[in-house]
């Protein structure tokens, strides 16, 4: 057998994109409450009032001005408000994923919904309920809940009230919400991870901070992010010492265009950039020396504190989360067709098939990122995302033969299995992305899918959010019944 006894079949959500319940049980708002819905060619804006009262919707979260202030606007539709509904469905939810057969459930905790204003001093004790209820349901059926600290959010009083992550008090905070949770859940949770894509946090409503294309301003908040994470890693091992508590990094895999040496020059300094230096905090406990070198260059002075050095050695994590959805190709040559899909700007690859939203198809990369992390850090790894974003449609017969999805699932699945049976590396588990149907992070469209399960919901947000099994649910169920052996 390839993949090993007790490895984590499962999947993978996030609750701002799939609890809804946004004002439920005493949740304050966070900044994901105020993002709106987009599409593949209009990018998600916020509302925020700035400082002379004026209020506007904009799409760069890099560029709120300074002093402006988020707000939901009642005549505008914000998809994480009720997104699938898992606050009101988690028990028909979980039932589903018992069905598939599921060994873990990755999801996130909402920390507006434990900490409305982020600053409270004391927990809402309706939120933490919800989860007990969640991870009892869980537990029944036998599956492993794998929980996300952070994904995405954060209570918007604190971006509001503190400059979110730019101000150091926002670690005390975090520290807070993580001493609540990991005391309350800790015989229910064994796995954690810190920061969902902590590669991908720059923004307003990732770091909570107004001018965050500012690079001084964006890496002292990302420094404090970095000295959150491993302040989490010490807690919850004093906590609990059995608990495994993982990095999270978005793994996109970057090939040079061309043999050209420039080529891989800039190939290397992307990978550094994007995401080799949270890997190496994360895993190895201090900022890399290229990292110094380029604050240096930037002229960025990190204000840090006696101790810090010492916290961020410590509080190295235990094991790789990542998630792998596409490639990317890096060039030194100008004008040049650009990938659509591609966020850093690389060029089209000509040996893949793109996705509807123009993101590359590549199952043999999951194969390299696995090699190359393994190589490197020698910790466990767990794939914590990877899946097809694409549209669905009920036939005459109301079923949904998504094999586009199944295609794309089970050739990753063969390259991982080869990473593990030929090159030997230690995978811990698997969860494809939004396993039961949620809102899409990047253009916050309800029909850019990804589960195995449909939900009744569209991009307006409209639909009776019921429940519907796709032909890649009966597919997946056989996959883990096999233990990855059977892909038909
Ligand atoms: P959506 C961009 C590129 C790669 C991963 O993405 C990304 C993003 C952000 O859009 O995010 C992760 O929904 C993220 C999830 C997200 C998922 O990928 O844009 O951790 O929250 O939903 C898929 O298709």
């Amino acid at each position: 057998m390839s993949f090993p006894e007790g490895f984590l079949w499962g999947g993978a959500t996030a609750a701002n994109q799939y609890e809804g319940g946004y004002l439920s049980g005493g949740k304050g708002l966070a900044t994901a409450d105020v993002i709106t819905a987009g599409s593949k060619d209009e990018a998600r804006k916020i509302s925020i009032e700035l400082e002379d009262g004026t209020r506007k919707s904009i799409n760069r979260f890099e560029d709120v001005p300074k002093g402006a202030k988020a707000y939901v606007d009642p005549d505008i539709y914000y998809p994480s408000h009720v997104a699938t509904d898992f606050y009101n469905h988690y028990k028909q939810d979980i039932k589903l994923m018992a069905e598939m057969g599921f060994k873990c459930f990755r999801m996130s905790i909402n920390w507006s919904r434990i900490y409305p204003n982020g600053d409270d001093k004391l927990p809402n004790e309706e939120g933490l309920k919800f989860y007990d209820n969640v991870f009892d349901e869980l537990l029944k059926y036998g599956i492993e809940p794998v929980v996300t600290i952070n994904h995405f959010d954060l209570p918007l009083n604190l971006a509001i009230k503190y400059e979110g992550w730019l101000n150091r008090e926002t670690i005390d905070f975090f520290e807070r919400f993580c001493d609540t949770i990991f005391t309350r859940y800790k015989d229910k949770v064994k796995y954690w991870m810190t920061f969902n894509e902590i590669n991908f946090l720059r923004d307003y409503t990732t770091l909570g901070i107004t001018e965050a294309s500012n690079l001084q301003r964006q890496q002292q908040a990302i420094y404090h992010v970095l000295l959150a994470s491993a302040k989490a890693v010490i807690l919850g091992h004093k906590i609990n010492p059995d608990f495994k508590i993982g990095l999270m990094v978005a793994n996109i895999l970057f090939y040079p265009e061309t043999c050209n040496p420039n080529d891989s020059i800039k190939t290397m300094e992307v990978d550094r950039m994007f995401k080799d230096f949270y890997l190496d905090v994360q895993a190895r406990g201090y900022y890399p020396s290229y990292k110094l070198k380029e604050l240096e260059r930037l002229n960025i002075n990190l204000v840090k504190e006696e101790g810090d050095e010492e916290l961020l050695r410590k509080g190295v994590v235990d094991y790789i989360a990542f998630s792998y959805y596409n490639s990317a190709v890096i060039s030194t040559k100008e004008s040049k067709e650009k990938s659509a899909g591609n966020q850093l700007g690389g060029v089209k690859n000509p040996y893949l098939e793109e996705s509807e939203w123009g993101w590359p198809i590549d199952p043999q990369g999951i194969r390299l990122v696995l090699n190359r992390l393994y190589d490197k850090y020698q910790k466990p790894l767990m794939i914590v995302e990877n899946g097809l974003g694409a549209i669905d449609t009920i036939d005459e017969n109301g079923e949904i033969n998504d094999d586009y999805r199944i295609d794309y699932l089970k050739k990753h699945i063969i390259e991982i299995k080869k990473a593990i049976e030929y090159d030997g590396v230690d995978l811990m588990g698997y969860t494809p992305w939004g396993c039961i149907d949620l809102v899409s992070a990047g253009t916050g469209e309800m029909k850019k899918r990804y589960g195995f399960v449909y939900v009744d919901m569209d991009d307006k947000g409209n639909g009776t959010l019921k429940r519907l099994k796709k032909k890649s649910f009966y597919w997946y169920k056989r996959v883990i019944e096999s233990n990855g052996e059977c892909l038909d």
